[in-house]
């Protein structure tokens, strides 16, 4: 059966939605009923405290209520919302994301294993990124000096709390080797796991998971021109987030919450590799763009 993004228990907001800046110094909170307003949160207020709390969204209002005023936010100074929470990811989740890497991995035949992940009641799930190799808005992401064949993927990437309890979401990029991955899928690590493969921001968004219209969108530019661009929407999406979200707890625990990428809906044509210094930017309804540009590493 077709599942969308959408679920009966997408509702779980019991406060008005927030969003919550990092920065090197402080974590900022901007009201949905007070937009481009930033209260600095109280020093006790992390990212932690935050994913350990049975009731986020509460802790979030409190904060807020006990923030300081501030000046305008700095977009120059984002960090990635994040402290020590592990990222992990969501494959074939995509009619899309199936197809292309059945493409990409038929030489080494391995294309069947993402025909039948596709179908399969167990989704495929991988580890992406701790923290520290986590990049945030306006920071540089990575392609690896050994992969030929590189892409970015724009994915909806769920905030997960250590009760398994998913609380708000964030844009991520699942920076991904193509060449490396499809030589084999047992190389998937190696394709997914660099630094500076992964990036999420530019906030962290407190709210009800997004309706399946939600449209992800992804532009591409070299040198100032566009060189890719797509689109596609949460509707595409084939599971549910509470079922990768269960998936992802059942049998593990996250001494401090996780960040669950859902999956990629866009995936370029076969000629399409990115390059040094492309600048890639994803936007997501309601959460915001983010934006990096490409080094080597
Ligand atoms: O199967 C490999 C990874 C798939 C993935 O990252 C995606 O579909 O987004
Ligand atoms: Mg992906």
């Amino acid at each position: 059966m077709l599942k969308t993004g959408k679920s009966d228990h997408s509702r779980y907001l019991t406060t008005m939605p927030f969003r919550i800046y990092r920065t090197a110094t402080s974590v900022l909170i901007e009201s949905h009923e007070a937009p481009d307003i930033f209260r600095e949160a109280p020093k006790d207020f992390c990212f932690n405290s935050l994913f350990n709390s049975e009731e986020p969204a509460g802790c979030v209002a409190s904060a807020y209520e006990s923030g300081s005023k501030t000046n305008a936010l700095d977009f120059s100074s984002l960090m990635a919302p994040i402290r020590d929470q592990e990222i992990w990811a969501a494959g074939v989740t995509y009619f899309r994301s199936r197809t292309a890497r059945m493409e990409e991995a038929e030489t080494a035949g391995g294309d069947i294993f993402y025909d039948k992940v596709y179908d399969a009641d167990r989704p495929e799930l991988f580890f992406k990124a701790t923290a520290p190799r986590t990049r945030g808005h306006g920071d540089k992401v990575a392609i690896r000096s050994d992969s030929s064949w590189d892409v970015p993927e724009p994915e909806l990437t769920l905030a997960i709390n250590k009760h398994g309890k998913i609380f708000g979401h964030t844009i991520g990029n699942d920076m991904s080797s193509r060449s490396i991955e499809g030589e084999n899928p047992l190389y998937l690590p190696q394709a997914k796991v660099y630094t500076g493969s992964c990036a999420i921001g530019p906030c962290l968004l407190i709210d009800d998971v997004p309706e399946p219209d939600t449209k992800i969108a992804i532009e591409i530019t070299r040198g100032g021109d566009a060189v890719f661009s797509g689109e596609t929407k949460l509707s595409q999406l084939k599971r549910s987030f509470e079922e990768l979200a269960e998936f992802l707890f059942r049998s593990n625990d996250f001494a401090n919450g996780a960040y669950l990428m859902t999956g990629t809906g866009i995936v370029p044509e076969s000629d399409f590799s990115l390059k040094v210094n492309d600048v890639i930017s994803i936007t997501i309804e309601g959460i915001g763009i983010l934006q990096n540009e490409v080094e080597i590493v």
